[in-house]
């Protein structure tokens, strides 16, 4: 096909899809966009090509979804979150338009493997973990689910570092995944807007009673919009990732050029570009520097120019806002937009301020997503008011209304009218994002059922109060398509031989595999999947890192952010003590095996990176032990993200998720794992519980204090060194660590973190080891009964379809946005 008898083809007419055709576009895309030569082209531009082909194929569906939109009126939903970890896009876009195996034969025409060029796609890491992988995933089933969506963000140029290990401490390196370009995306240079910062007020007297306000911001940036097609399952529909990037008005300051300063003269240029720059590397603790309070003004400050925009071109005025827009504020980040929206709607279109609160109050909602009190993210008054001085003014003009309301009630005391203010006046004065979001939004939700209580009972018990309806709840899912059918083709298959196709449309079909959990012949087909994903990782880490695993060993997996909430010490301190016990009785019949961890640590949290250091040193010394051999590994495979948990979540056996309860909002990785077939070992912490509820007592290994008996031990205090001494192995394990058994080149390199253990016990890894390392024997037991073991782990499979992404965007859709 050349190319001007691919440009007659209608724009929505299904094409043909079998190989040939997509053969003949690869070539042309190769040819024409590329500049390549098939003879010639390396295999990053047969991906390239590849990639081009299915985005214009999408391309073709996004326009219909876009115009289908517009026809009907349809109200729009906006995700503004700072963070979408999306992953690679290829296999993705591919099984979701039904490609793959026609993709495949057509790049195996030229001897390409498809397989092979994908893993040259780098991983979108625009975000840090569950907070920006639940933003991905939602993108997905939105598309699914067919309601029209906008995802906004920041287009960074360099995503999450990449995680390097030098002697066991972790070192940060650049990620640079714009490296190669981006051949997914769209670049709007039409949809530019104007975003100002600091400078100062004016106040115009139209009338006696009327008073406008002018803003006359001191420096002025461009958002340029750059758009990525997200499609959903069977390409029903196809949604916008709009990501924002940041150019300067004077790209060159010619006076200073001229002057001969040409350096000084490109200063605007990189002040505007740092904006879009890098992401936060910090998770669920917030940065606090005024760069990022200008990352969150910049995106939220472009994304409602836009939505107004939009808004217009299809209604009269702004009163149908609330009707035909809603907006998502994921966690705080775009908390701000709530003070841009009254001063959009005000300032500059004119509305009255009593109005266009109002509007903003019907068209917000809001997800909080930890209850950490680090992680509140609140600004201090002089930072806030000199960048921002109108929406300084907005938000104390909001917050005359708030407290004059919560006085009204006389419910509330003057300590509980200081939780509910806006402005945080115990220490340096700080403007609370937190409760600004929680204001002005009509629906306030925690991401799993503990979460949400705790929400009412703790960071927002006087908001709460004030507002009883606001606080809801919805429980967080991941998109199956990514999380099953893409990473676990092979068990993809067997199920449906088994129960055939509905779960591919309705994951809660995967019910109908529970009679299958005690058949041998399936639990045999089932183990031999496990066994062929484990062969996987295990080859993955042998290549990267040199060491054998054995894929009959249990694989026993913790992969997520390094945080001292999330227990990686706990896992460590348990392992040790293992490694103590099988030496000192190699007689017994100890289950091999394999303990792996995967994370990243900010780069400033100090314990975080500590235990990372902790893990490579325990690995190094268990590993190096012949008394263990066969019994016991520890590894920590680097540089965690995307791609390597989607090989690392299907060759699990066991998942760990033993955060201190109470303290993991929700958790999505728990629910990869068991989804995938694999035992958790748990807390009654975050989405657990409902895991629990759903798979059955007998079908997860749950252990631990509950949160309810960790703020009483936190309320009264208790005494980590009496539980220790009561524990002789808890108290070797952690001796042995004190004693520089696993750093004799350092030996007090890890007391800082026993002291906290002997001296407050925080995390509560003393008070819950005795009860995690009789759950892991008791793990072990179950391993030893294998028809037990399968029966147990097909019925997570066959139960775990609730927690469906698609399940949580139909509550949004229903109970929060009224779309779709
Ligand atoms: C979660 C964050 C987070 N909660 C601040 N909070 C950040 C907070 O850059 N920052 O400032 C970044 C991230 N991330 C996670 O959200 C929770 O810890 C998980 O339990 C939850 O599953 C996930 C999705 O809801």
């Amino acid at each position: 096909m050349d190319r001007l008898s691919n440009e007659k083809i209608p724009s929505a007419a299904p094409r043909s899809s079998n190989a040939e055709v997509l053969a003949r576009e690869i070539i042309e895309r190769l040819t024409y966009r590329i500049g390549k030569d098939p003879k010639v082209a390396k295999p990053h531009d047969w991906l390239t090509a590849a990639i081009l082909v299915v985005r214009d194929r999408i391309t073709d569906n996004w326009m219909e979804s876009t115009r289908k939109t517009y026809a009907t009126n349809a109200k729009r939903v906006y995700y503004l979150s700072l963070e979408f970890l999306i992953g690679r896009l290829m296999r993705d876009a591919v099984t979701n338009i039904g490609l793959m195996d026609e993709l495949r034969d057509a790049l195996a025409s030229f001897g390409v493997d498809l397989d092979v060029i994908a893993t040259l796609e780098p991983d979108a890491a625009l975000g840090n973990g569950g907070l920006g992988r639940l933003a991905a995933c939602f993108m997905e089933s939105m598309a699914t689910v067919d309601i029209p969506a906008y995802g906004y963000g920041i287009r960074y140029v360099h995503g999450l570092f990449r995680q390097q290990m030098a002697d066991g401490w972790q070192v940060e390196l650049p990620e640079t995944w714009l490296a190669h370009g981006n051949p997914w995306e769209f670049e709007r240079r039409e949809s530019s807007y104007e975003i100002g910062f600091g400078g100062s007020v004016e106040t115009v007297n139209v009338d006696e009673e009327v008073t406008r306000y002018v803003w006359k911001p001191a420096e002025r940036v461009i958002a340029t919009a750059c758009d990525t097609p997200v499609v959903g399952w069977r390409a029903k529909r196809v949604n916008t990732l709009r990501l924002w990037t940041a150019h300067p008005i004077d790209p060159i300051l010619l006076d200073a050029f001229n002057a001969g300063d040409h350096i000084g003269a490109l200063r605007e240029s990189n002040k505007a570009e740092s904006l879009a720059r890098v992401l936060y590397p910090a998770d669920a603790t917030p940065a606090g520097q005024e760069l990022r309070l200008r990352q969150e003004f910049f995106f939220s400050s472009a994304s409602l120019q836009d939505i107004l925009r939009r808004h217009l071109q299809q209604y009269p005025d702004f009163t149908s806002l609330p009707d035909k827009v809603a907006i998502q504020l994921n966690d705080t980040h775009p908390a701000v937009s709530v003070a841009e929206l009254v001063r959009l709607l005000t300032d500059v279109h004119g509305m009255d301020f009593e109005a266009a609160w109002d509007i903003a109050r019907h068209t917000f909602s809001y997800t909080n997503h930890t209850l950490l009190p680090e992680a509140l993210e609140t600004w201090p008054v002089p930072l806030f008011e000199r960048l921002l001085p109108r929406h300084m003014q907005i938000v104390y003009a909001i917050n005359a209304k708030i407290l004059l309301e919560a006085r009204k009630q006389k419910a509330h005391s003057d300590r509980e009218v200081q939780n509910i203010s806006l402005i945080d006046e115990s220490g340096d004065r700080r403007v609370r994002m937190g409760n600004l979001a929680f204001v002005g939004s009509h629906s306030v939700n925690g991401v799993s059922a503990l979460h949400t209580e705790l929400m009412k009972e703790t960071v927002f018990a006087d908001l709460h109060r004030l507002y009883p309806e606001r606080i809801n709840n919805k429980t967080n899912g991941i998109t199956p398509r990514r999380w099953l059918m893409q990473c676990n083709p092979e068990l993809v298959t067997l199920i449906r031989g088994a129960i055939g196709d509905e779960f591919m449309d309705n994951t809660e079909a995967l019910q109908a595999l529970d009679p299958f959990a005690d058949k041998p012949d399936f639990q045999e087909k089932f183990a031999a999947i496990k066994r062929a994903n484990k062969v996987k990782l295990a080859q993955l880490v042998q290549s990267r890192m040199g060491i054998r695993l054995d894929p009959s060993a249990m694989f026993d997996i913790q992969i997520k952010r390094i945080h001292e909430y999330k227990r990686q010490l706990l896992n460590i301190v348990e392992a040790i003590s293992l490694y103590d016990q099988i030496r000192s009785h190699p007689e017994k019949d100890w289950v091999p095996r394999v303990k792996l961890f995967a994370g990243k640590a900010a780069p400033s949290y100090h314990n975080a990176k500590l235990i990372i250091k902790l893990a490579n040193d325990v690995a190094r010394v268990i590993n190096n032990d012949p008394a263990v051999r066969g019994l016991l590994k520890v590894v920590f495979v680097p540089n965690y993200n995307v791609s390597l948990a989607e090989i690392m979540v299907p060759a699990a056996d066991l998942s760990e998720q033993i955060s201190t309860a109470g303290m993991e909002a929700s958790g999505t990785g728990n629910m990869k794992f068991a989804l995938n077939g694999a035992l958790t070992i748990g807390t009654l912490d975050g989405a657990n519980v409902e895991m629990r509820d759903w798979v059955g007592a007998d079908n997860i290994k749950i252990f631990g204090m509950t949160a309810e008996e960790v703020s009483k031990v936190r309320a009264e205090g208790h005494n980590p060194r009496a539980i220790i001494e009561q524990s002789r192995e808890l108290s070797q394990a952690l001796q042995a660590i004190a004693s520089g058994v696993f750093s004799p080149d350092d030996r007090n390199r890890f007391s800082g973190l026993i002291d906290g253990i002997y001296n407050h016990d925080w995390f509560m890894v003393a008070a819950d080891f005795d009860a995690y390392a009789k759950a892991q024997r008791e793990v072990d037991a179950i391993w030893t009964d294998t028809a037990s073991w399968y029966s147990k782990t097909i019925r997570n499979t066959a139960r775990m379809g609730w927690f469906s992404s698609d399940r949580t965007i139909r509550q949004y859709a229903g109970e929060i946005w009224r779309a779709g």
